[in-house]
């Protein structure tokens, strides 16, 4: 008769000694969890110091990336304006409004090699190399400081000069 009363007592150590078990594991996993969002708390704050790098380089990038675009006319009487002060990096768009072709080159006519950046028909890429005609565009961008003169290589007479700063 005492044995059938221990035996429940007995039942009770065991499922308790498993219960145990199964709470130390969930305790295990419970410290587990507990260390991640540490680590997740230090990446943040890294992330969000990356982020404000990246908004700080951008604004210095920006500047460069925006040229001015110039616009010089031609018309029968000549380049207008003729003389024109640009950034290095702007771009000039020389646009005819004439009724007949034109052909904007840097001088000195005829090798057209006073710009130096090479790469033309004839010597600097700073030449349409071909007639532009009415109403068309002859587009360029100037990276080399330094007051570089051109003119009409259909009309050597009309020049005008573009200064780079
Ligand atoms: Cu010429």
């Amino acid at each position: 008769m005492e044995f059938w009363k221990i035996l429940p007592l007995i039942l009770i150590v065991l499922v308790s000694g498993c219960t145990s078990q199964v709470g130390g594991n969930n305790n295990s996993q419970t410290n587990q969890t507990t260390l991640q969002p540490p680590q997740n708390t230090s990446t943040q704050p890294t992330s969000g110091s990356g982020t404000l790098q990246g908004q700080v380089v951008s604004p210095s990038e920006q500047p460069p990336a925006l040229p001015t675009v110039h616009t010089i006319d031609i018309t029968s009487s000549g380049f207008s304006p003729s003389t024109l002060t640009i950034k290095s990096g702007d771009m000039v768009t020389f646009t005819n409004r004439d009724t007949a072709p034109h052909w904007p080159a840097s001088n000195n006519h005829p090798t057209h090699n006073l710009y130096p950046e090479k790469g033309g028909c004839v010597g600097s890429k700073f030449d349409a190399c071909q007639n532009i005609a009415p109403g068309n565009k002859f587009e360029f961008t100037f990276t080399y400081v330094g007051n570089w003169c051109y003119h009409d290589h259909l009309n050597p007479s009309l020049t005008g000069c573009i200064n780079v700063q």
